[in-house]
């Protein structure tokens, strides 16, 4: 398997966890879809990472589909219960988690805009799917509504990404403030041997 990639994907990053957690191998191929050269587009036509090439040549995209297919391909251990019904809190955390990565991954491209084309407008409006983002994942942490519950799952993964990514790319956001809970779980994920293999370079 071939899995294209940048390093600080936080995307990126879910399927690195997936993959080390399931103990399989594979090759990471990085390429930054911004620069000129990038040949991300020939494997997702959105030119987005990450993208999965498996081992029957077949392309996979995006985060949560390669997770399913990977899921699918290599059951143990199990990142999405099989049951429909009990499946769906977790596909609304891993939504809410990939949700609150959409909204910082926006404003840091707004906000590396040069100051004249920037819109602080659009970043505040960032800013606040982030903060209640992060309110959303913590009452559902409390209530384990998708959330550790017990075995890691792909709502887990992609929780510990977005608090992941929060570190790196605002820690003015200052998650772990007034939401121990939330502090703890995500110190818990962010130390697992499969998140440390995996952090940005800083
Ligand atoms: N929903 C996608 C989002 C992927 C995504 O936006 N990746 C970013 C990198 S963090 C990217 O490749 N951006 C390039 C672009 O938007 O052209 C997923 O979960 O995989």
């Amino acid at each position: 398997m071939r899995l294209i990639c940048s390093l600080t994907s936080p995307y990126a990053r879910k399927i690195r966890v997936v993959l080390a957690e399931k103990a399989l191998t594979f090759e990471l191929v990085e390429d930054i879809p911004w620069n000129d050269s990038t040949r991300v587009p020939d494997f997702n036509p959105l030119g987005k990472v990450p993208a999965l090439v498996a081992d029957d040549g077949s392309i996979w995209f995006d985060s949560p589909v390669i997770a399913e297919y990977l899921d699918v391909m290599h059951p143990s251990p199990q990142m999405m219960p099989a049951d429909r019904q009990a499946a769906l809190p977790v596909r609304q955390s891993e939504a809410l988690a990939d949700g609150i990565i959409d909204a910082a991954v926006l404003a840091f491209l707004e906000r590396s805009r040069p100051q004249e084309l920037r819109s602080q407008a659009n970043i505040d409006r960032q800013y606040g799917k982030i903060e209640r983002g992060l309110n959303a994942l913590a009452s559902r942490l409390e209530a384990t509504d998708g959330l550790n519950r017990g075995q890691l799952s792909i709502a887990d993964v992609a929780a510990g990404c977005a608090l992941g990514y929060l570190d790196l790319r605002f820690p003015d956001v200052d998650w772990r403030n007034g939401r121990a809970g939330l502090a703890e779980y995500g110190e818990a994920l962010l130390s697992r041997p499969s998140f440390r293999a995996s952090a940005p370079p800083g």
